[in-house]
């Protein structure tokens, strides 16, 4: 397994939209590996294969909360999940808001809002074939990892005053971070 760098914006390949896996064999499950281990050392929640430059439709979750902010997870409460070209079949007229943030817009929130609710097909590492309803944050971070395979980020969400408040406070924490 290796820890990957993150993608971040302006950079052009998160406007990229990825190609779907063909095969699922070992470039793929390295892949996953690979993303995995990433996701959980930049202490994500989830992380689209795009995120660590590969244009395929590869996405990674886990949503479990760490006991505090900067401990890392214990091995034994991760339960990562590979989605393997995830589609959304159907999304709830209803809708929620969450504070979102994204390891390619590093350090910067906002609130979205997106269908509470949706339903996605995917195939897992096996090459099976899945539906599942999601609610939750489960919802919301599938429907922003999903945006991520076609090109889309939170801040297309937002109006374009808070995107670009947003996109001047990157710029400021990296001018102070160099
Ligand atoms: O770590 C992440 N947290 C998060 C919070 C709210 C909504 C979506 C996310 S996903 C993000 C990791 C990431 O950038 N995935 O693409
Ligand atoms: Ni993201």
């Amino acid at each position: 397994m290796a820890i990957l760098p993150i993608v971040e914006v302006p950079d052009p390949r998160l406007r990229l939209v990825c190609a779907p896996v063909e095969t699922i064999d070992d470039e793929v499950r390295q892949l996953v590996a690979d993303m995995t281990e990433t996701m959980y050392d930049a202490r994500g929640i989830g992380l689209a294969a795009i995120q660590v430059g590969v244009a395929r439709r590869v996405v990674v979750i886990d949503l479990q909360e760490r006991e505090t902010e900067d401990e890392e997870k214990p091995e034994a409460v991760r339960d990562p999940r590979a989605y393997i070209n995830p589609e959304i079949i159907s999304v709830s007229e209803e809708t929620s808001r969450y504070n979102e943030g994204c390891l390619s817009i590093p350090e910067q929130y906002a609130e979205v809002e997106r269908p509470a609710r949706c339903r996605v097909a995917w195939l897992d590492l096996d090459g099976q074939r899945h539906e599942e309803d999601m609610d939750g944050l489960m919802a919301t971070c599938m429907q922003h990892e999903i945006d991520h395979l076609n090109g889309v980020l939170f801040i297309d969400h937002i109006t374009r005053l808070k995107r670009d408040m947003l996109l001047k406070k990157l710029a400021k924490a990296r001018k102070n971070a160099a």
